[in-house]
C-alpha cells in the first residue's frame, strides 16, 4: 500500500440533481444450476460500483436464490435446459431487456454448451453498445470461429492465465509471454484486454497499464467475478472501456489491500470484498 500508483482516471462528481438514470442501465447475463453465486457477486458489485440500474439475467431455475442474494439489483428470467444452462432459444426473451441496456456483462458462472455458444456469437457480435466478457463467456468466445474477427463495439475481456491460454490457443503460455500476447490480442482484435493476476495488466494494444493494488487474498472463488460487476459499473457510468477497466483494476486490488487490514487473507471472500469497494472509492475519489 506504500506506493500507490493512482490511475489517471476520472470517475465525474455526481450532479445534485441526478438521477439512478444518469448512472446507466447495465445487465449482467450469467449463472446456471450449480453457479448462481457468481452472477450475483457481479451483480452487486456492478451496484456498489454506481451503476443506477442493474439487472441480472438468469436461468428461472435458479432465479429465486440469485434474487435473494441482493434486493436492490432485478432479475430477468431465462429458460433453463436441462444441463441447468441458458438455451440459444432464451435469444428472444434476452433481446427484451438487452435492446434496454447502456452495457452487458456476459460470463458469470454461464457455463457452457452448444447453444451458448450460438447465443454468445449473437450477443458479442450484435451488441452496439459496450460489454464485458468474463469466465465461460471467454471460454465460449475461444470456441467460435465466427468471433475470431476484430469486435465492432467495445469490448472489455477478462481472462486469468488459464482462461487466455484457451483464447489464443497456447495452452503452455507463461504469465510473461501471456502479457507480450495479450497486447498483440487487444491491439489485433480492437478491444480491450484485462490479463488478470497478482499485476494484472490492462492493455487495449496502445497503452499499458500494470496495477499494483491486490494481494493474495484475491486468490479465492468468486474474486473475479466481483471485478466483472465493477467494471460494468464503471462503462454504465460512461468511462471508456480502457478507463472503465484501468479504475475497475485498481479499485478491485485496493478493496482487497484495506480489506486485509482488518481480515486476514486467507480469510478473505468475495462476498467480504463487496464490503471494502466503499473504502477503495472513498480513498480514490
Ligand atoms: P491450475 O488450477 O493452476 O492448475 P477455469 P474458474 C488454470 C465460475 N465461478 N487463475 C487453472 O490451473 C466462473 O465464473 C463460480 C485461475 C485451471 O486449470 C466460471 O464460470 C463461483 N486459474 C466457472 O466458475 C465461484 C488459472 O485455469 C483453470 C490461473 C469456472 O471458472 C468460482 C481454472 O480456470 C468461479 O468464479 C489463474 N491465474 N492460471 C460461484 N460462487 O458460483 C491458470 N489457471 O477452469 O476456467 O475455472 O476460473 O474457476
Ligand atoms: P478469477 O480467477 O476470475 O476469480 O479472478 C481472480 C481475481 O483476483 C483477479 O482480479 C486477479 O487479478 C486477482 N488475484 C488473484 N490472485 C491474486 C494475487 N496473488 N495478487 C493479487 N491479485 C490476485
Ligand atoms: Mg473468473
Amino acid at each position: 500500500m506504500s506506493q500507490l500508483l493512482f490511475p489517471n482516471v476520472i470517475l465525474p462528481p455526481r450532479d445534485q440533481h441526478s438521477h439512478k438514470g444518469t448512472f446507466g442501465r447495465a445487465l449482467l447475463v450469467g449463472g446456471s444450476v450449480g453457479m448462481p453465486g457468481s452472477i450475483s457477486l457481479s451483480g452487486r458489485a456492478c451496484l456498489k460500483g454506481g451503476a443506477g440500474l442493474v439487472t441480472l439475467a438468469v436461468p428461472d431455475a435458479i432465479i429465486n436464490t440469485v434474487a435473494t442474494f441482493e434486493p436492490a439489483y432485478m432479475t430477468w428470467p431465462l429458460p433453463t435446459d436441462r444441463s441447468g444452462h441458458i438455451p440459444f432459444h432464451a435469444k428472444s426473451k434476452l433481446s427484451e431487456k438487452i435492446d434496454q441496456a447502456d452495457c452487458v456483462a456476459i460470463g458469470p458462472g454461464l457455463g457452457q454448451s452448444r447453444g451458448l455458444l450460438l447465443l454468445i456469437e449473437e450477443l458479442v457480435s450484435q451488441f452496439p453498445r459496450p460489454m464485458v466478457i468474463d469466465a465461460d463467456g471467454l471460454n465460449l468466445v475461444a470456441q467460435s470461429e465466427a468471433l475470431s474477427q476484430s469486435f465492432r463495439a467495445p469490448r472489455v475481456l477478462t481472462p486469468h492465465l488459464g482462461e487466455f491460454r484457451r483464447l489464443v490457443g497456447k495452452p503452455h503460455l507463461t504469465m510473461e509471454e501471456a502479457s507480450r500476447t495479450a497486447i498483440e490480442f487487444a491491439d489485433k482484435r480492437q478491444c480491450v484486454l484485462v490479463l488478470k493476476g497478482s499485476e494484472t495488466l490492462v492493455t487495449d494494444g496502445k497503452n499499458q497499464w500494470k496495477n499494483t493494488t491486490g494481494n493474495p487474498g484475491l486468490a479465492t472463488g468468486g474474486s473475479g467475478d466481483v471485478l466483472t460487476g465493477l467494471i460494468t459499473a464503471m462503462l454504465a457510468q460512461q468511462l471508456s472501456a480502457y478507463d472503465a477497466a484501468v479504475l475497475a483494476v485498481f479499485l478491485h486490488g485496493l478493496a482487497a489491500d484495506i480489506a486485509v487490514q482488518v481480515t486476514s487473507q486467507p480469510g478473505l471472500t468475495a462476498s467480504d470484498l463487496l464490503e471494502f469497494l466503499d473504502d477503495a472509492l472513498i480513498e480514490y475519489t
